[in-house]
Order: C-alpha cells, then sequence, then structure tokens
C-alpha cells in the first residue's frame, strides 16, 4: 500500500503544535520539552513519553522537526486524519 500523505491542512497545523512544543527555538524537541507539553496538556506523562520514544527514530533523545513529521505521517498510515486530530486536540486543551 502507498504511504499516505497528510493533508496540508494538517502538517500547518502539526508545524504549528511542533513550534509551540519547542519553546526555545531551536527546531528540536527535546524530552524536557515534549514533557512539559503533555504535563500541561493533561497529565498524561506515560503517554508523552511512549510519544517522545516512537518519535526519536535515531535515539539521540531529540526529535527533530523531520523525524515528527515522519512519526505523524506514519501514523497516518495506521488511523484516519479524524483520529489524528483528536489526538492533537489533547495537546492543544490547555
Ligand atoms: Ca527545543
Ligand atoms: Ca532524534
Amino acid at each position: 500500500m502507498p504511504a499516505k500523505e497528510l493533508s496540508d491542512e494538517l502538517k500547518t497545523n502539526l508545524e504549528e503544535i511542533f513550534n509551540m512544543i519547542d519553546t526555545d527555538g531551536d527546531g528540536t524537541l527535546d524530552r524536557n520539552e515534549i514533557l512539559v507539553c503533555f504535563e500541561k496538556a493533561n497529565g498524561r506523562t506515560s503517554k508523552a513519553l511512549k510519544y517522545f520514544t516512537s518519535m526519536d527514530e535515531n535515539r539521540d533523545g531529540n526529535i527533530k522537526k523531520a523525524e515528527y513529521m515522519a512519526f505523524w505521517e506514519s501514523l497516518a498510515n495506521r488511523v484516519t486524519e479524524d483520529q489524528i486530530r483528536v489526538e492533537l486536540q489533547t495537546l492543544e486543551e490547555r
């Protein structure tokens, strides 16, 4: 099955969230930034760490934007965009 592309709208949304999580603006998400984001969202730290581990493909402890986008793109092959939006809403709820 060919890889499913994320819609432009969802990509824009994902980039906005990336920039929101990347509080020091260095273009990568570190463990701390992810934890802060998820703690503010719902205190769901274990879920944050699960996401973080699956996103960090090269295991260097940081999530680059490319790794982040690749994670969501691979997720798009398994779930619908609506489900991704639901996930994103849990991040955006403050
Ligand atoms: Ca950062
Ligand atoms: Ca990495």
